[in-house]
């Protein structure tokens, strides 16, 4: 490698002279709270406009009022075109062993190397200021800051997308996007445009499978998956490369929350994601990803009946077997969301030696769309140099000028070859980056290649590998999100399009948007299921769960205590909740604080409830009515309800029926039906507790959505 540090470059943000390092020394020491200007001027007043007289007009020479009024009008950057509403958090990432024999990217090789990563988690189609909880598709972008330079992930929580070719991205985002002439509906796939775009292009048939199920209304980023979607390829240090397909697995499991829950939380909480992930960090609960990848070997690049490019499809599991390879903490919050979250750039293109690309039409498309919106997005060509983009490695090259640079680059020369400052910086032939030697042939064409044609296959398998509450949720979606769709024969193509995928549930999507039900029941003929794909197979756990507590004046103490100490010891949290925030006496004269009212809770906002003892307690909570909508929500939502004693009282006054509850002849025996464990005796409530927590890692009990007649998905 030719070096010659005497004459290297400085523009480089790590490698600064003495001059600036002083510079630094005296900023730290002028840290005193006094106001300036930006030219780091003292100022006296910064409330009142410079005026002629107390009375009078304000005068031009206000230096100070027009350098702060012109930074707050230009306080905005545009927003990313998708993407736009997201949450950034940092962390780290540490592979489990060397991968040598799979690729050369050194932040793979040493599992002793914690390499830093910033996370950003977004919706897609929302607005910068919409809702978290709406129905999309949730970005999982990681930039890793590895020691040959950053290295961007950027994922989605789904495994598949929308259409082949890059090419359809703006039409697509058109078609999803608030409608032009009236810039409505906000966030959201339910309405002409986007199910125009469907039936139009019903490659979108699997990934809309996707969009309609619970994985497009997640509980928590910390509870979802993430999916590199596009076939990458990993190269070892021989040159030898593998087709990859890059997945995150959440240690909480893959968890969603009910559409009714979903809508709810939309006014209950519009920040409901972004919150849970915020407190999740704050209170040293990290949520750890596992980074897993599927390996194709060059040679069974044909061996699949569906084309290994092809976006719209994904690898089973149960076919290609997802190597988990290391894992990733997120421990540490940003201090500030612009600085961070909003100028992050990332860019699929972002690799290392050791990864590379593959010909999927997608991706190809891909590397040009993120470097170019984010050069308008972030004004100019240096947004690498904003401190969240920056490497930790020096960064060496002849690029110079434009808007914003930051660097001070010296010296005459800044072109290569050249031979003033010793070729330097010059290119690395044994380390640097090399393309993989793929042999690429062809004659050029606008066609596609005929292994992408099968649009329907795998959206049946992913249909097969649901559950039925979970088929029951994608019907309902479909019901909402076509139900809205003004134009019949558009809502009539959904129908006969889905009828490709599965007959039964072309006849239901029917049967809710009044259109007919498909002549003949069809489907693609497949069989499979790929069960690796369904939710009620994932990681169950109770840790972090929330879970809140209603109490009035008379409760029982012991309840309330007993319970949230083992609760606490196994990682959960409660709020205590009651008519009005403040101090609640209990039945023996103790005291204990609601720290939340139902004026600012609701029961969306909580993975379960419990209602403790105590006459008084329940007597008031039966008059209210917010108390008994906690219960049904909590109900209806399919979440774990426990009540001690009196209690119990409180649920057989809300709307639950058929269930089994505890009664006097029961004392102090735990009995649980479909989530709502209960119990008369509460002496000893450790195994009362200890059930409500088992219950709690189940997420949901399904089967009671049928129960009353109601379904919530
Ligand atoms: Fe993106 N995508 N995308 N995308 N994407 C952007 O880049 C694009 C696709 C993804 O938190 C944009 O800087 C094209 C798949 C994430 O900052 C833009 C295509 C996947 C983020 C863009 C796709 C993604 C983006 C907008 C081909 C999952 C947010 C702002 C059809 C693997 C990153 C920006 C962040 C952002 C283009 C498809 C993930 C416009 C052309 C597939 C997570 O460049």
């Amino acid at each position: 490698m030719a070096k010659n540090r005497q004459n290297e470059p400085a523009n480089q943000p790590n490698q600064q002279n003495k001059k600036s390092k002083q510079l630094d020394q005296y900023r730290k020491d002028h840290k005193d709270s006094t106001l300036t200007t930006n030219q780091g001027m003292p100022v006296s007043n910064t409330a009142d406009s410079l005026k002629a007289g107390e009375r009078g007009p304000t005068l031009m020479e206000d230096f100070h009022f027009r350098e702060k009024m012109m930074h707050f009008d230009n306080e905005r950057i545009p927003e990313r075109v998708v993407h736009a509403r997201g949450f950034g958090v940092h962390g780290y990432f540490q592979v489990y062993e060397p991968l040598t024999e799979l690729t050369s990217a050194k932040f793979l090789q040493d599992p002793s190397v914690k390499t830093p990563v910033f996370v950003r988690f977004s919706t897609v189609v929302g607005q910068k200021g919409s809702d978290d909880t709406v129905r999309d598709v949730r970005g999982f972008a990681t930039k890793f800051y590895t020691d040959d330079g950053n290295y961007d992930l950027v994922a989605n929580n789904m495994p598949v997308f929308f259409f082949h070719d890059a090419m359809k991205f703006p039409d697509f985002v058109h078609s999803i996007k608030p409608e032009p002439h009236n810039e409505m509906p906000q966030a959201t796939a339910a309405h002409d445009t986007l199910w125009d775009f469907v039936v139009n292009n019903t490659e979108s048939a699997h990934m809309m499978l996707w969009l309609m199920s619970d994985r497009a209304i997640p509980r928590s980023f910390r509870m979802m998956e993430g999916f590199g979607v596009n076939t990458f390829r990993f190269v070892n240090a021989e040159g030898k490369g593998r087709f990859v397909k890059f997945h995150w697995k959440p240690l909480l499991g893959a968890h969603s929350l009910v559409w009714d829950e979903a809508e709810k939380l939309r006014g209950a909480d519009p920040d409901f994601l972004r919150r849970d992930l915020w407190e999740a960090i704050n209170q040293g609960e990290y949520p750890e990803f596992e980074l897993g990848v599927q390996i194709l070997e060059e040679e069974d690049e044909f061996a699949f009946d569906f084309d290994i490019l092809d976006p719209t499809k994904f690898w089973p599991e149960e076919q290609v077997p997802v190597k988990i390879i290391g894992k990733m903490t997120l421990d540490q919050n940003q201090d500030n969301f612009f600085a961070e979250t909003e100028q992050a750039a990332f860019h699929p293109g972002h690799v290392v030696p050791g990864i590379d690309f593959s010909n999927d039409p997608m991706l190809q498309g891909r590397l040009f769309s993120y470097l170019d919106t984010q050069l308008l997005r972030l004004g100019g060509p240096n947004f690498a140099e904003i401190p969240i983009n920056r490497p930790i490695v020096p960064v060496k090259n002849n690029q110079r000028e434009g808007f914003h640079r930051m660097s001070i680059d010296k010296g005459a020369v800044s072109y290569s070859a050249n031979s003033m400052r010793g070729n330097s910086p010059a290119p690395d032939p044994e380390n640097g980056y090399k393309h993989h030697a793929e042999k690429v042939e062809g004659r050029k064409t606008r066609k596609r290649s005929d292994s992408f044609n099968d649009h329907y296959r795998q959206a049946t398998l992913f249909w097969n590998s649901m559950s039925q509450p979970e088929k029951q949720h994608i019907i309902k979606a479909f019901h909402f999100e076509v139900g809205k769709v003004k134009d019949k024969t558009i809502r009539q193509r959904v129908v006969d399009m889905f009828n490709h995928v599965d007959g039964q549930l072309a006849a239901q999507i029917a049967t809710g948007v009044g259109v007919n039900p498909p002549e003949s029941p069809g489907g693609s003929g497949e069989t499979a299921a790929s069960p690796a794909v369904s939710q009620e197979n994932t990681v169950k756990a109770a840790t972090t769960r929330k879970l809140a507590i209603l109490i009035e004046n008379g409760f029982n103490m012991d309840d309330v205590v007993q319970v949230t100490t083992q609760l606490g010891s196994a990682g959960l949290h409660a709020d205590i909740i009651s008519k009005n925030q403040g101090m609640i006496t209990s039945a023996d004269g103790q005291q204990i604080e609601a720290n939340k009212s139902y004026a600012i809770s609701s029961s969306v906002m909580y993975d379960a409830l419990y209602i403790p003892g105590g006459k008084q307690s329940t007597d008031q909570l039966m008059k209210h009515f917010d108390a008994k909508s906690f219960v049904n929500d909590a109900f209806v939502h399919a979440k774990t309800i426990g009540a001690a004693g009196s209690g119990i009282d409180l649920l057989m006054a809300a709307d639950i029926r058929q269930i089994m509850l505890a009664d006097t002849n029961t004392t102090n025996q735990v009995v649980t039906d479909l989530g709502v464990v209960t119990i008369h005796d509460t002496n000893e409530l450790t195994a009362f507790t200890q059930e409500m927590i088992d219950n709690i890692a189940q997420h949901r009990h399904w089967a009671r959505e049928n129960k009353d007649g109601k379904m919530s998905g």
